[in-house]
């Protein structure tokens, strides 16, 4: 609790007094949901577009979209004609909830509003939701307050999208998002289904929906997209003063179209660089979407290796993973998935002390690593211990450190996995060598996680 500041005011520097708070520092990794009327087309081309952008990707004339609709659907079906079919009969707050747990993440974010405009919340603004056009359901509501009554050790998080690509009143030419919109096969106006033009996008929809989803549905985690024109702050103090007020420490991003946030983000680039400031990495588990692409193929999701490396690799730059999951327009998550999350989950618990009982240990992976195994490192909270993360198999028997560890002569080195003491000595030129026999290297399988 931030006790004895005074109120944020709605200025960049009071706002930007605000630090980001311990909980979501040490939390490490988060699912991220991408789940909307886009869920139901779920097509893009495989590897190189968002499925989620399915209704901007077959405007785009001449795309594979474009073709894939087409052909499909055929070209009186408006993207919004998705809404009134929409039928989600296994979408279950539980399951989701369960199945998110069970990875080891310590919170999620959930999209409220996508760039397609349709709130998944009771927003008073206007009728373009699942509650006032179909199928009736308030999905951030059921969600997020699943979570609270009976997952309460799960952060809350809420995506929102600033602007909307078609909305009448939204221009923004610099992206070339300007509402409303036209049927791409026959040139008609479309019509924007329940979002009717206002004064000011900004002041009439943004601001208005932000604060419904701050009062009415208390976010740990505000995480805007986009960004883009004429955005207000004014939502902000709102959010971090309701929160002090209520006890809670709360956290927003980077993309909310002003100067102040509290962490950056990445996506789909991981990162390899030491940051400057608290940052997230995020990205699905599909090779290339957020949304559910029916396309993929399950051999070419992310394998849980690679995602775990990823992992690995983000929390020891001291950033957090979050890992997006994109459920089918049922709402049921797709087998693919929660195979991955489950793997996850179980590698997590077994490393736990590695991954949450840590900070950082401050080093560019090059410094401590032969560049063909790459390692990285994290250090005990009470800095007695030091967890090495070989991502490949040691090579040749043997884990080689580059740098001149400070290690007492009694160090014990061992798999945390398994506690036997391995072999180990310092050469004078600095480097650490650690025999690791073969059937040692054969207890693990997509990381090797060693305790000094
Ligand atoms: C991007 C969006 O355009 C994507 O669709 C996705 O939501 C990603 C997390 O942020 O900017």
């Amino acid at each position: 609790v931030e006790i004895g500041l005074e109120d944020y005011k709605d200025t960049p520097e009071s706002l930007g007094k605000h630090t980001v708070p311990s909980w979501f520092q040490s939390a490490r990794f988060g699912i991220f949901i991408h789940w909307g009327v886009y869920s139901l087309p779920s097509w893009a081309p495989v590897g190189s577009e968002y499925a989620e952008w399915y209704w901007w990707n077959y405007n785009r004339k001449y795309s594979s979209t474009y073709y894939y609709h087409r052909s499909f659907y055929g070209p009186d079906i408006e993207y919004d004609d998705f809404i009134r079919v929409w039928t989600p009969t296994q979408f279950d707050p539980n399951v989701w909830l369960n199945l998110i747990e069970s990875s080891g993440a310590k919170y999620f974010v959930f999209t409220a509003k996508h760039h397609d405009g349709i709130s998944l919340f009771n927003t008073k603004v206007n009728d373009r939701s699942s509650v006032k056009m179909n199928p009736y359901r308030d999905f951030v509501k059921e969600l997020l307050e699943t979570a609270k009554e009976s997952f309460p050790r799960l952060k809350r998080g809420i995506y929102f999208s600033l602007p909307e690509w078609f909305h009448p009143s939204y221009h923004d030419s610099s992206i070339n998002w300007n509402g409303p919109p036209t049927n791409p096969y026959t040139g008609r106006q479309v019509e924007y289904t329940g979002a009717p033009a206002v004064n000011s996008f900004v002041n009439d929809v943004q601001v208005p929906q932000i604060l419904e989803l701050i009062q009415d549905y208390s976010p740990d985690i505000m995480w805007c997209d986009i960004g883009g024109i004429n955005n207000s702050t004014v939502w902000q103090s709102k959010f971090l003063n309701s929160a002090k007020q209520s006890g809670k420490q709360v956290v927003m991003n980077d993309r909310c179209g002003n100067s102040v946030s509290d962490f950056a983000t990445v996506e789909y680039q991981g990162i390899n660089h030491v940051p400057e400031r608290f940052y997230e990495s995020t990205r699905g588990i599909d090779p290339h979407s957020f949304g559910f692409n029916h396309q993929t193929k399950p051999e070419q999701y992310a394998t849980t290796g690679s995602l775990l490396r990823e992992l690995v690799s983000t929390i020891s730059k001291g950033g957090n993973f979050l890992l997006n999951i994109g459920p089918e327009g049922t709402g049921a998550i797709p087998q693919v998935m929660v195979d991955r999350l489950l793997e996850i989950g179980q590698w997590v618990e077994q490393n736990h002390e590695a991954v949450f009982d840590t900070v950082p240990y401050w080093v560019t992976s090059s410094d401590f690593h032969e560049l063909s195994q790459p390692l990285h490192f994290m250090q005990s909270k009470d800095g007695k211990s030091f967890y090495v993360f070989s991502l490949e198999k040691p090579a040749g028997q043997r884990l080689v450190i580059k740098s001149n560890v400070p290690l007492h002569p009694d160090a014990k080195i061992s798999l945390l996995s398994k506690s036997d003491a391995l072999k180990w000595r310092v050469f004078s030129n600095g480097r650490l060598i650690v025999d690791v026999p073969n059937h040692v290297v054969e207890m693990e399988k997509v990381l090797w996680v060693f305790k000094i």
